[in-house]
């Protein structure tokens, strides 16, 4: 009865283009195989360093807001240093915000005045950032933002930074009057085709986010020309990825991955069989945010890499660099350390997923499978002191060793049980990782 619900649910979506699943797995082999990306919100709103928000939470008007223009300055932007980076703690892939709510542009568009060119910077920020991508072997990713608090003709919403005090449905009709949203819908399509094109192949358009809202933007009522988008994207760029926040559900390929936001790795089981990347920061907000102190810890992180990879799905981690366009110390002390941790165990994170059910852990421990090696990783959080670790079920390895040093593990095996024996001193590293071969 699932398989015909689900046929069923299949026949009834819609289709906007003939690509089969074979075709689409293709198309998503090197963003499945990569696992980690690094998601970067970089913006005006770097400088109030307070969060990417800050002109919707304090309800700044564009007067209030034009200081973060006058000031914007990034003397140390080098998306070089980003790049290295970001491929040094074993990311694959960047997604650069080109713009974000508050409408300002990183990158030279002849629609608008509201950009980097137009600044002190005056330099086109996401050229430099997409050559540094390609000159260090990371995949090019663009988010854009389709709301626009600074747009002229952006339909105001319930979430407008200078929502009339009383909130009222006639208070936003009134500020509705003379925005024309088919004009915004025509700057929307204008700057995805400038991102598309003027930038060499783009591999993942990240645009974030529509939604059904009862002042214009309804269930069903295709107010962003969301469904032109898709098809101009995958126009300009065929083998470009794109996420799932264009409210096109019943559309069968009106996305290619859900996008679990900020969610908790416990939560991250119901995704598994699903094409999907979980985006987390490291601390609170998106943006830079100077005074925040709830940042992940090292193991907090681990946590999430490992737990994505062992429900089938990808992690992207999001730096705010600071409005001079630096890393600042902590995102880089946290980078370094998941850079050790990846340098010696990544390949139970590349190209890996979640394993066969019968391949289960003591709780709190995870576990990875590359399914063309048919290699088992066990991530081990919680390292036995006792100097052994039983695995039922992992009857059929034939060979196992720690990942980090490829030291060689006693085995024995009884029945369908294995037995290993341990160090009783943990290795060095947060998470020891088990590599157990099946053949
Ligand atoms: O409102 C944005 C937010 O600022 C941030 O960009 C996140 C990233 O996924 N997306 C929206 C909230 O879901």
């Amino acid at each position: 009865l699932m398989l015909l619900g689900t046929q069923t649910l299949f026949a009834q979506q819609k289709q906007i283009f003939a690509e089969t699943p074979a075709q689409q797995k293709q198309r998503m082999a090197w963003w499945t195989d990569a696992r980690f990306g690094m998601f970067v919100h970089w913006g005006l709103y770097s400088l109030a360093a307070r969060h990417e928000w800050v002109k919707n939470y304090e309800k700044l008007n564009d007067q209030q807001y034009q200081k973060y223009f006058d000031r914007f300055n990034p003397d140390q932007f080098d998306p070089n240093a980003w790049a290295k980076q970001a491929k040094s703690a074993g990311m694959k892939y960047m997604v650069l915000t080109t713009k974000h709510h508050e409408g300002f542009c990183l990158f030279d568009s002849k629609y608008t005045d509201y950009k980097s060119t137009k600044t002190a910077a005056k330099r086109d920020l996401v050229r430099e950032y997409v050559n540094a991508c390609r000159n260090n072997g990371l995949k090019v990713g663009f988010y854009y933002s389709l709301l626009d608090w600074h747009h002229p003709d952006y339909t105001v919403d319930n979430i407008y930074p200078t929502r009339p005090a009383n909130g009222s449905d006639s208070a936003y009709t009134r500020m509705n009057v003379g925005r024309d949203m088919a004009k915004y819908r025509a700057y929307l399509k204008n700057q995805i085709t400038e991102l598309l094109t003027n930038y060499g192949k783009i591999d993942v358009i990240w645009m974030d986010f529509s939604f059904p809202n009862k002042n214009g933007h309804g269930k069903g009522k295709d107010d962003w020309g969301s469904i032109e988008l898709i098809k101009l994207a995958r126009k300009l760029q065929p083998g470009i990825i794109i996420n799932n926040r264009l409210n096109l559900e019943e559309y069968r390929d009106g996305a290619d991955f859900e996008t679990p936001e900020q969610v908790k790795p416990a939560e991250l089981e119901k995704y598994k069989g699903k094409l999907w990347e979980t985006c987390q920061t490291f601390s609170g907000s998106w943006g830079y945010y100077r005074d925040e102190n709830s940042w992940k810890t090292h193991r907090q992180l681990l946590d999430l890499l490992i737990t994505s990879v062992a429900n089938g799905g990808n992690l992207i981690l999001n730096v705010g660099p600071t409005a001079r366009g630096e890393f600042d110390y902590r995102a880089n002390r946290a980078l370094d350390s998941l850079a050790y941790w990846m340098r010696a165990n990544n390949k139970a994170i590349y190209g890996c997923t979640y394993a066969p059910d019968q391949y289960k852990t003591a709780a709190g421990d995870r576990v990875t499978y590359d399914p063309l090696k048919k290699i088992l990783y066990v991530h081990l959080f919680n390292y036995p002191t006792d100097g052994k670790i039983g695995l039922p079920g992992y009857g059929k390895v034939k060979y196992a060793q720690f990942l980090h040093d490829s030291s060689e593990l006693k085995m024995t095996t009884s029945g369908d049980e294995l037995t290993l024996v341990l160090p009783k001193k943990k290795p060095i590293y947060e998470v020891p990782v088990l590599q157990l071969f099946l053949e």
